[in-house]
């Protein structure tokens, strides 16, 4: 923190690298600075800036977990509206949370162009605690005030949404042109201009019933009810006891188990993108032309995203028909990005010129990246990379997209397997954040470093990870799935697995899933696990049969679900009923009724059992990469953390008593516990004990 002054303007700047988070230490100096400025009588008015790269990214999360600290920031605020002289926020980069309420409490703002502002503690599980909740609405209106908070979604602060937000935008450097506003406004005599003095915008009853009435289906977050709730006490009491009121809420919250989760998830998807321990540090080598071999589902969407992020890409097809189909549907995603007025015609035609097409392979040869999208047969990938080997430039960076073959076999294929990683990328691929980043042992650090930066580029999260067989998640997935059908061949329907997943919190039920993914997709992938299953081993052949009677999902109008002409709203299937029933008379399985309680467990105990294996394994170094990659590429729920996090909540000598008792009802086949989870247990210890202390 420091304080200085230009003449009689005082300047307090928050200067806590890397985004001034408000830590207690941080609160104590600023309230120190305010005090002396204000005492000061030469002091005519206060200026309050950041250093660096934003002006506040807020309260600082690592305290959350920790007993609140005076000063509290809800007092300071307080404290800077009730200034006798005018306090002027001079704003830049991220003005969020926190640091947005400290904005809204000084009396008049200036911005500088691309500032963005936020109140996103709603990603987090809480509220805004010092008194947002009713000072925005008093700048921006009751509406946007609560998108604001409800959707956590910073915004550019000259967006019209937000007029009222800043009183300027700085024509040249912040500081001066600040610095020229104060002397404006005492030269013209202005007075504090106290934001809870400023009248309240008419408020309409509807629209606090309307956002009440969606928050009230966004499962499993307290939160947002508790905003809509406190932004409305705006209209219903005086403005002290509303802000105290929000600061209970908020402390009542930042205690709650879905705040708890999500600050997990906060700091799990930063840790991810730290480069591997004890591997020796890369240097990435600079990409503009990537090749995609394989546009078909995948390759489409991996060329959209590659795109979006300003690269060149070269498509590289089999057949002329399915390389002209390809670039179509590209072609046709962004016409409709024209529609919705994302983008314009000329942005589109510039995006479009960034892409080519062949169906020779000589047309990867200037690409400094090349990505392998074709089919899951690892005899096509054998032609395809050494082809690639043969063509390609020495320094390019060589990746497959495999959801289950070795790549340090496919890299064996090339006589330059150091410069083969896989990047396996989730389907919408333009779309899923996910990309797990599998490195080999021959993998060299140049290598992964140039696979991570192309990941960053392309605004994807990537998790380092090694192995094979569906490396993390689709090796914790087909666990998944395969409980899932067990299930089905004891009694359970699709319909009702999905419904206990969908309300412990996915967003969409594995039957589900799979019909909008295709059946065929995981039945071939199951094939090719089937070799890893021992003989004499219980197996459920349900995929084969839904194939056979070519219910391949969506993309059929029939799957687990019925789905009428062009919709793809899931309906149950009395013909699946049928399926099922005779596929367990002719099993000799005595259908029951599966309880909800145990689809979820079954279904979760086994991810957790072998992502304990995973990590055992050392396939990731982090026990939060596998919570990061269900929550990012499988639609895990944040408030839940993520699988292990979950797990440390129920308590592993909890969770490896579940197993065993499933062992002794179900066999020990499927549910023989992981040795780390054993080991752990034993010792008290969590997934994530081994985590260092923020
Ligand atoms: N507290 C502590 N550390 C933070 C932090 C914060 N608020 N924000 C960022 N960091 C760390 C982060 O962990 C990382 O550390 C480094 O800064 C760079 O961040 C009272 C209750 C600002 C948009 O939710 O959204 O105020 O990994 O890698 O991608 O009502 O960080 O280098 O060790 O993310 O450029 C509300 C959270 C708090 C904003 C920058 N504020 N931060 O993104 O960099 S609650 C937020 C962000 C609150 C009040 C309430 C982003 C960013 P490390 P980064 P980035
Ligand atoms: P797809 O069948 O939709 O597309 C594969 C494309 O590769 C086809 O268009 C085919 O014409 C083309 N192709 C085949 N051989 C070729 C060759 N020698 N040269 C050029 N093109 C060739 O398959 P997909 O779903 O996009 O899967 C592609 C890869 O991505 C597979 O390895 C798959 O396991 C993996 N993957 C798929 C998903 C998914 O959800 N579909 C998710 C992650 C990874």
């Amino acid at each position: 923190m420091t304080l200085a002054r230009d003449s009689d303007i005082a300047i307090v700047t928050i200067d806590h690298p890397p985004v001034n988070a408000l830590s207690q230490a941080v609160r104590a100096a600023l309230v120190a600075a305010i005090e002396e400025a204000v005492a000061d009588d030469e002091v005519r008015a206060i200026v309050l800036m950041g250093s660096g790269r934003a002006f506040s990214a807020g309260a600082d999360i690592r305290e959350f977990d920790l007993a609140p600290q005076p000063p509290h920031l809800v007092d300071i605020v307080q404290r800077i509206e009730d200034a006798p002289k005018p306090v002027i926020a001079a704003l830049h980069g991220d003005v969020l949370g926190g640091g947005c309420e400290l904005a809204l409490g000084c009396h008049y703002r200036v911005a500088a162009p691309g500032t963005q502002a936020g109140l996103p503690e709603v990603s987090l599980g809480l509220l805004p605690g010092s008194g947002g909740t009713q000072r925005m609405p008093r700048l921006v209106g009751f509406e946007t005030a609560l998108e604001m908070m409800l959707d956590g979604r910073p915004r550019p602060v000259a967006a019209a949404e937000l007029t009222g937000f800043v009183d300027e935008i700085a024509g040249g450097d912040l500081r001066a042109s600040t610095l020229a506003f104060a002397r404006n406004i005492l030269a013209a005599d202005a007075t504090p201009r106290r934001t809870r003095s400023l009248p309240l915008l008419a408020a309409n009853p509807e629209v606090f019933a309307r956002h009440a009435e969606a928050v009230a289906k966004r499962r499993g977050e307290p939160a947002p009810t508790r905003i809509v709730a406190a932004v409305k006490r705006a209209t219903e009491m005086n403005f002290g006891e509303a802000v105290a009121r929000a600061r209970a809420d908020f402390l009542a919250l930042r205690d709650s188990p879905e705040s708890r989760a999500l600050r997990h998830v906060f700091f799990a998807e930063r840790d991810a993108t730290r480069w591997p321990t004890g591997l020796t540090p890369g240097t990435a080598r600079s990409i503009e032309r990537v090749a995609v071999i394989g546009a078909g589902t995948m390759g489409q969407g991996i060329a959209i995203a590659l795109l979006d992020a300003g690269l060149a890409v070269t498509l590289v097809e089999a057949a002329e028909p399915a390389l002209a189909r390809a670039k179509e549907r590209i072609a046709a995603h962004y016409d409709a990005a024209v529609e919705k007025k994302r983008i314009d015609g000329d942005q589109r035609d510039a995006v479009l010129a960034r892409l080519s097409g062949s169906t020779a392979l000589d047309a990867i040869a200037d690409a400094g990246c090349v990505i392998e999208a074709v089919f899951e047969d690892i005899a096509v990938k054998r032609k395809v990379f050494e082809e690639v080997d043969r063509i390609a430039k020495r320094s390019a960076l060589l990746a497959t997209n495999t959801s289950y073959l070795d790549v340090a076999e496919i890299a064996a294929f090339t006589k330059r397997r150091k410069d083969v990683v896989g990047l396996h990328f989730f389907s919408p691929a333009n779309v899923m954040r996910l990309v797990e980043v599998i490195r080999t042992d021959a993998s060299s650090s140049d290598t992964l470093a140039s696979a991570l930066a192309l990941v960053k580029c392309m605004r994807k999260l990537g998790v380092v990870c090694k192995g094979k067989d569906g490396f993390v998640g689709n090796r914790m997935l087909a666990q998944r799935t395969r409980e899932c059908l067990f299930m089905l061949e004891e009694g359970a329907l699709p319909q009702e697995i999905d419904a206990a997943l969908e309300s412990f919190g996915f967003a969409l039920g594995p039957f589900a899933v799979s019909d909008l993914a295709g059946i065929d997709i995981g039945w071939r992938n199951a094939i090719l696990r089937r070799q890893l299953i021992e003989v004499g081993r219980r197996h459920c052949d349900l995929l084969d049969q839904m194939v056979a009677a070519k219910r391949l999902g969506q993309k059929t109008g029939a799957g687990w679900f019925r789905y009428e002409a062009g919709s793809r709203k899931a309906r149950p299937d009395p013909a699946v009923e049928a399926l099922l029933i005779d596929h367990s008379r002719k099993a000799g399985i005595e259908r029951r009724t599966v309880a909800p309680t145990e689809i979820v467990e079954r279904a979760l105990l086994a991810m957790i059992n072998e992502a304990a294996r995973i990590l055992d394994e050392g396939v990731v170094s982090r026990a939060s990469d596998v919570d990061v990659v269900w929550l990012t590429g499988y639609g895990f729920p944040r408030f839940r953390g993520g699988p292990l996090y979950y797990a440390d909540q129920l308590g592993l000598p909890q969770v490896l008593a579940r197993i065993e008792s499933l062992a002794e009802r179900l066999g020990a086949e499927y549910w023989t516990p992981a040795p780390l989870l054993q080991r752990l247990a034993q010792a008290g210890q969590g997934f994530h004990s081994a985590r260092p202390a923020r």
